[in-house]
C-alpha cells in the first residue's frame, strides 16, 4: 500500500521538477546540486528538525523520505515532512524580479534592474527620512548563514538601524524569560527528556499536531508518565492526558504561582538545589503567599481538588518536565508565567538531570538560529549591542570597524509597525514572512504597509499577501533549493541541502543578499562570506566562549556525519554524539553562577469580553498538516486533502444553541477591528463563552487584538473579545 503511494508520489513529482529550469546565475555561482543517490536533509517546517532523505534522480530529488537512522526522527516524519516537495514546484513560484510600473501592476525585470532599483529606492529613503526610515522584518525559516548575512548587511553594510523577525511573533517571550532566569538564552533540554520523565507538564502546547514526531517520543516513554495538558481547549494533546487543567484563558499565572504556593506549603522544596544554585528564593516564597488554593480556584475556574493533585504529582515526581509554547508565549504576560514555570523546576531541583527542565519548544525550523544570529535584538552570536567589548570583539572577527554596530538592539515588530504609522519608517523589506496574513490587527496592518514609499518582499511566491502589497518582489529559492543549516528545539544545529533547482531567475536568499552588498558598494566588507560553509566558519568563530560555542564543529561533512550537533560544542569536546542537556553542574550562565526566581503581579488581558463582544477568541494550529500563512502547504494536494477547505470557527453547542447557530452554518465572527466568515463547527472541546479560529485562515487576524508582552513586545494572539452573528443575521444588518 505505502509502496504504490510513493511510485505514484514519484511520477507526480517527477513531472513537476522536470519543468523547474536552472537558476539564471548573477554574481557567484550557486552551490551545486548534491549528486548522491540519497541526500539527508533537515525538514524545513517545524522547530523539531526531523531528517529527511532525499531520494536523487539526475541530480534531482524525485522523493523524500525520513532518514531511519537521525536521533530527532529516528525514521519518521509527519504529513508535512513527507509533503515538502511538492510545494517547490508551485505555479505560483516567483520566478523573476516583479517591479509595480505606473498602472500599478507588477512588470518582470531582470536582476540587474532589480538590483538597481532596490539600491536606488533604499537609498533614496534613508536620504531623505534619515537612515532609520528603512527597516526589514526577516524570519525564523531561513538558514542561519542567510539570517546572518541579511542582519550584518542591513546593519553593517547598509546602515539600517531596525529590523526584527518573525520570532517576535512566536519566541520573544521565551527569549527574555531565559535570559533574565540563566543569563543566557539558552533552552536546556535534549529531546531524550521527553522518554525519561515520569511527569511531563504540557503547558500552553498542543503538541500533538504542532509537534507530531516530538508526540511520538513522548508516547514511547516507557516509564508511563503521569501526563498534565494546561490548556483551555480540549486539544488532541489534551484529550490524551492523565490530567487536563482546562483553566480560564490567560489565567496561567495565577495557576503556576497557585502551583508554587502548594508545593513550597507541603514541603517539596529542593532545599539543597535552591540553596547552592539559586538567588531569590525567599521573596519568590513570600510572593506566592497569598496564592492559596482559594483566590486560585477562583481565579483560574478549576477545582481545588485539581490543584491539589497537580502540586502532588509534580512535587512527588522524581523526573519532572515541564514544556510550554505558544499558549504561554502569546500572552499580555508571557514573560512573567514562563518565569513562573521555570520557578517551579528551580525550587522542585528539575533542572539539569535526565527527565527534567523547564523548556520552551520553538516554533518555526530555525527559531533558534534566528536567537542567535539574526543580529536584531542581540549582536551575532547572541553578543550585546550594548557591550563595548562585545561591539570590539564582532568587529574584529569580522574585519570591520567597531564604529559601523549600533549601540542599541532594534525596536521590536510591533515599534516598526508603529514606527510606519508615525512616518518614521518609510521602507521596509520582507524577506520569508508573510506580514499581511501573521501580523497582529490585520486592518491596521495593511493601512500601514500600503503607506510605505517602499515595500520589498523576498519571497518563493508572488501571490503571498505581502508580496500582493509590494512595489519590488525579489524571487527566492526555498527550502531544498540551497544549503547552510537550521539549529532545532533542542540547540542541534543541522544542514540543509540543495536538492532542486529553484525554478526561473530565483535564487537563494544568500546569493541575494551578497549581490545587494555588491550593488550596495559594501560588498568588499563580506568577501570572507563567500558562501554558506565560509559563513558557517565566520558564525563558528564568532561563538567561541560564548555559551552557545559550537567551536568543534570543523563543516558541514562533520554534522552530517555525527546526525547533527548540539551546542555548546567547544573546540576541545568529546564525541558529539550522546545527547546532551544543560546545567547538569547547577552553574547557570550568569555572573554568580545562579539562575534567578523573577516574578510579579499577575493582571487582567488586555481586552474584555461582554456587551457586544461577549467570547473569548482562541487562536492557533488547527491541524498537522496546514503551516502558518499557507504559503507552501497549501501548494500539496495531499496537505489539502488533510486540511479543513473553507475556513471554521469552534463553538462550544451550548453557545451555538444560545445564538441559534446550526452546525456547520456560516457565521460571521466580529471583533471591534474586523470580521471574517466561517463556518461553525460545534464541539465540545471549546468551553461554553470561548471559540476557537486557527490561525491559518487568511483573515483570522482581523478579529485579534494588538496587545503586547511589556517585557518581550510579543503578541497576545490569544484572547480577544469577539462575537457570532449567524450569516442570515449579518446580512441583515447590512441592510
Ligand atoms: N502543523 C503545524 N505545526 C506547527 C506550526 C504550524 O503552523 N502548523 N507552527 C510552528 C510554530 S512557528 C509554532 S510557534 C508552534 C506552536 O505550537 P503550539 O503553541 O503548540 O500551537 P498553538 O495552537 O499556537 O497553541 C497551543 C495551545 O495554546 C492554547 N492556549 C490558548 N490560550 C491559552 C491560555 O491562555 N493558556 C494556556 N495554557 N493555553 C492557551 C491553545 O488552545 C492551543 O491549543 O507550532 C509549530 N508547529
Ligand atoms: N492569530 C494568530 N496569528 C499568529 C499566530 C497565532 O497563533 N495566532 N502565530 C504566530 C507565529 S508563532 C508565527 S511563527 C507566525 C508565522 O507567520 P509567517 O512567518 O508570516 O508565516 P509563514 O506562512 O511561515 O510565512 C513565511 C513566508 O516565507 C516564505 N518562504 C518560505 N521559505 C522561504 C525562503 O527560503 N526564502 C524566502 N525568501 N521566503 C521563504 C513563504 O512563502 C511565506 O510567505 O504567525 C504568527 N501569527
Ligand atoms: S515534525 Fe516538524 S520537522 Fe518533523 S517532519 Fe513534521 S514538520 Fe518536519
Ligand atoms: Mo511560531
Amino acid at each position: 500500500m505505502r509502496r504504490a503511494r510513493l511510485r505514484h508520489r514519484e511520477g507526480a513529482l517527477t513531472a513537476e521538477l522536470a519543468r523547474v529550469r536552472v537558476g539564471g546565475g548573477i554574481g557567484q555561482v550557486p552551490a551545486r546540486l548534491a549528486p548522491e543517490a540519497v541526500v539527508p536533509l533537515t525538514c524545513g517546517f517545524c522547530s523539531t528538525g526531523c531528517s529527511l532523505d532525499a531520494h536523487m534522480r539526475d541530480s534531482v530529488a524525485v522523493n523524500l523520505t525520513p532518514t531511519p537512522s537521525y536521533p530527532v526522527n529516528r525514521g519518521h516524519a509527519c504529513p508535512k515532512g513527507w509533503a515538502a516537495l511538492e510545494p517547490l514546484g508551485a505555479r505560483d513560484r516567483a520566478t523573476r524580479p516583479l517591479l509595480r510600473n505606473a498602472r500599478g501592476r507588477f512588470e518582470p525585470i531582470d536582476w540587474g534592474t532589480a538590483l538597481r532599483v532596490f539600491v536606488d529606492r533604499v537609498r533614496a529613503v534613508q536620504e531623505t527620512h534619515g537612515p532609520e526610515a528603512m527597516a526589514f522584518l526577516s524570519t525564523g525559516q531561513i538558514v542561519t548563514e542567510e539570517m546572518a548575512l541579511l542582519g550584518a548587511l542591513a546593519k553593517f553594510g547598509m546602515g539600517m538601524m531596525h529590523g526584527d523577525g518573525n520570532t517576535r511573533q512566536c519566541m520573544a517571550t521565551s527569549v527574555v524569560a531565559y535570559r533574565e532566569t540563566f543569563g543566557f538564552d539558552a533552552p536546556p533540554y535534549t529531546y531524550a527528556d521527553l522518554e525519561e520523565s515520569d511527569v511531563v507538564v504540557l503547558w500552553g502546547s498542543n503538541l500533538a499536531i504542532a509537534h507530531p514526531i516530538l508526540w511520538g517520543r513522548l508516547r514511547s516513554n516507557r516509564h508511563r508518565p503521569c501526563l498534565v495538558v494546561v490548556d483551555p481547549r480540549r486539544t488532541e494533546t489534551a484529550a490524551a492526558a492523565t490530567h487536563h487543567l482546562a483553566l480560564r484563558p490567560k489565567s496561567d499565572l495565577v495557576l503556576a504561582y497557585g502551583l508554587a504556593h502548594l508545593l513550597i506549603r507541603n514541603g517539596h522544596v529542593d532545599r539543597a538545589f535552591v540553596a547552592r544554585h539559586t538567588d531569590g528564593f525567599e521573596a519568590f516564597a513570600a510572593h506566592v503567599e497569598r496564592f492559596t488554593p482559594e483566590h486560585v480556584a477562583a481565579a483560574t475556574g478549576l477545582a481545588r481538588a485539581d490543584l491539589e493533585r497537580t502540586a502532588e504529582v509534580i512535587g512527588r515526581g522524581e523526573r519532572v518536565s515541564l514544556w510550554w509554547t505558544m499558549g504561554v508565549n502569546q500572552s499580555h504576560e508571557g514573560v512573567r508565567t514562563a518565569q513562573a514555570l521555570i520557578a517551579l523546576c528551580l525550587l522542585t531541583g528539575n533542572i539539569g538531570r535526565p527527565g527534567t527542565g523547564p523548556n520552551s519548544v520553538t516554533g518555526q525550523c530555525n527559531a533558534m538560529g534566528s536567537r542567535l544570529f539574526a543580529n536584531t535584538t542581540c549582536l551575532l552570536g547572541g553578543h550585546d549591542f550594548g557591550d563595548p567589548a562585545h561591539r570590539e570583539r564582532v568587529a574584529r572577527i569580522l574585519g570591520i570597524d567597531a564604529g559601523l554596530i549600533p549601540h542599541e538592539p532594534s525596536w521590536p515588530y510591533d515599534r516598526i509597525m508603529e514606527g510606519i504609522a508615525r512616518g518614521e519608517i518609510r521602507g521596509l523589506w520582507v524577506i520569508a514572512t508573510n506580514t499581511a496574513h501573521s501580523w497582529i490587527n490585520q486592518t491596521d496592518c495593511h493601512d500601514l504597509l500600503d503607506r510605505l514609499e517602499f515595500l520589498v518582499v523576498q519571497d518563493m511566491y508572488a501571490t503571498t499577501e505581502t508580496a500582493r502589497r509590494a512595489h519590488l518582489v525579489l524571487p527566492a529559492a526555498g527550502w531544498g533549493e540551497k544549503d547552510g543549516t537550521f539549529v532545532n528545539s533542542e540547540r542541534r544545529i543541522a544542514t540543509v541541502r540543495k536538492v532542486a533547482r529553484a525554478p526561473g531567475d530565483a535564487l537563494a536568499d544568500f546569493w541575494i543578499f551578497k549581490a545587494i552588498a555588491d550593488a550596495w558598494g559594501c560588498g568588499p566588507m563580506f568577501e570572507r562570506w563567500s558562501s554558506p560553509e565560509a559563513t558557517f566558519a565566520i558564525l563558528r568563530e564568532l561563538s567561541r566562549g560564548r555559551p552557545c560555542d559550537f567551536t568543534g564543529i570543523r563543516d558541514y561533512a562533520a554534522l552530517d556525519d555525527a546526525g547533527g550537533i548540539q551546542w555548546p560544542y567547544p573546540e576541545d569536546a568529546p564525541d558529539p554524539r550522546p545527547e546532551r542537556r544543560l546545567f547538569g553542574d547547577g552553574r547557570f550562565h550568569t555572573p554568580d553562577g545562579r539562575a534567578r526566581f523573577v516574578f510579579g503581579e499577575p493582571g487582567p488581558p488586555l481586552e474584555t469580553p461582554g456587551g457586544r463582544y461577549p467570547f473569548v477568541l482562541l487562536t492557533g494550529r488547527g491541524n498537522a498538516a496546514e503551516w502558518h500563512t499557507g504559503t507552501r502547504t497549501r501548494k500539496s494536494g495531499q496537505l489539502r486533502g488533510l486540511s479543513a477547505d473553507t475556513p471554521y470557527v469552534e463553538v462550544n453547542p451550548r453557545d451555538a444553541r444560545a445564538s441559534g447557530i446550526a452546525p456547520n452554518a456560516w457565521v460571521r465572527v466580529v471583533s471591534a477591528r474586523g470580521s471574517m466568515r466561517a463556518r461553525a463547527v460545534l464541539t465540545n472541546s471549546v468551553a461554553p463563552g470561548q471559540v476557537f479560529v486557527p490561525m491559518h485562515h487568511a483573515h483570522t487576524n482581523r478579529l485579534t487584538f494588538p496587545g503586547f508582552d511589556p517585557h518581550s513586545r510579543q503578541p497576545s494572539y490569544k484572547y480577544a473579545a469577539v462575537a457570532l452573528h449567524p450569516e442570515a443575521a449579518h446580512e441583515k444588518d447590512r441592510r
